[in-house]
């Protein structure tokens, strides 16, 4: 839908006045009346090395989840504010491990006596918090384009990986890229007693997956393969690893987001995609490519837009510039010392990873 002309203008106005005070990040997961205004665009690590790399910015605008504003407040400076237009833009995933629940796993592990050889890896989508305990018990934060390295450096410290939130990024790579099988990987569920698991469960598990998803990705199924396939005949099926395992095993190609630009960049014209990720950036893909006679499809039209995503808005982010200008900072979202200190930690072992 287009976005209101004086809306826009307030947003212009309010953003040159503020100058190189402010620095606009945009997921690629936003809407368009928002993406105008991003002074770059990516994923979420992405943005928060681009803020980091721009130290001169006061306010950062983080037009993404609140997760991705904690990232960003950790690799910043502690001048750099960083800013969410909604408050109430979360992240269901992120939000289906909290501090309490990982500390609980932990005792099931200490308890069923193998503690000492699990290495947690969490996933960039997770709260600040869960990112401390990944840094406190050796572990590495991990993104969807090096999960396989991260798996790989944390099977160089240990026999067994705790793989946090996402159950589906964490059994994709376990079993497309490791060569493990689906026994090797058990299901952590924090709403059960002892995770639903036996003690011998966890003994005989390389990966323990905790039961998270993404509530959009997790949306696509094998049905979806199948009927696009159906419909349009030649069509090359490509999805996020945050996708079911049998949605991702029934695709040609699967990647994180830069992998699914870069593919369909590198496509010859006259080819035809479907593609099972967020539906924001397909549709401006699909928009993008078209003059290029790249036919490119949401993989499932029942599937919709990230709701938290899509709750930074023009007018969330006009209340924001216009506050930011007239010197009110709102919305901050700041992480407190210790827990910066070991997400950080985290953060550089994935950093250092080869
Ligand atoms: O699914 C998401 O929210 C992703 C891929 C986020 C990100 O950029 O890490
Ligand atoms: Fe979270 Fe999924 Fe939305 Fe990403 S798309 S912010 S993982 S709910």
């Amino acid at each position: 839908s287009p976005s209101d002309p004086d809306l826009v203008e307030r947003a212009r106005a309010a953003k040159e006045k503020l100058g190189d005070k402010v620095f606009v990040l945009g997921h690629h997961y936003q809407r368009d009346e928002v993406i105008q205004f991003a002074d770059v665009t990516g994923d979420s690590f992405k943005l928060a090395r681009d803020a980091a790399a721009r130290p001169e910015a006061e306010y950062i605008v983080f037009c993404g989840v609140h997760f991705m504003a904690e990232s960003a407040d950790i690799l910043t400076s502690d001048d750099q504010k960083v800013v969410l237009p909604d408050l109430a833009a979360g992240c269901s995933m992120a939000d289906m491990a909290t501090a309490e629940q990982v500390a609980e796993c932990w005792d099931v592990l200490t308890e069923a006596g193998i503690a000492e050889q699990v290495v947690p890896v969490s996933y960039m989508n997770s709260s600040a918090d869960i990112k401390a305990f990944t840094g406190k018990h050796g572990g590495t934060i991990c993104t969807s384009s090096n999960a396989k390295k991260a798996l790989e450096w944390a099977f160089e410290q240990g026999e067994k990986v705790l793989f946090l939130p996402d159950q589906h990024l964490g059994r994709n790579t376990a079993v497309r890229d490791m060569g493990m099988t689906l026994e090797d990987c058990v299901l952590y569920n924090p709403h059960k007693p002892n995770g639903g698991l036996t003690a011998e469960q966890l003994r005989d598990a390389k990966m323990i997956l905790w039961r998270g998803h993404c509530s959009v990705h997790g949306r696509f199924s094998l049905e979806s393969v199948e009927d696009v396939r159906a419909r349009i005949p030649g069509v090359n099926v490509l999805v996020h690893p945050e996708c079911r395992h049998e949605v991702v095993a029934a695709a040609d190609y699967v990647g994180s987001t830069e992998y699914i630009i870069k593919a369909l960049e590198a496509a010859p014209a006259g080819s035809k995609w479907a593609i099972g990720t967020e539906l924001n950036l397909v549709r401006r893909l699909a928009n993008r490519f078209a003059p290029e006679g790249k036919e490119i499809v949401f993989l499932d039209k029942t599937v919709c837009f990230c709701s938290t995503m899509n709750r930074i808005d023009l007018p969330h982010l006009v209340w924001t510039l216009e506050s930011l200008a007239e010197g009110k900072l709102v919305n901050r979202i700041e992480v407190d010392k210790e827990t910066e200190a070991f997400a950080k930690l985290a953060l550089e072992r994935m950093l250092a990873l080869p």
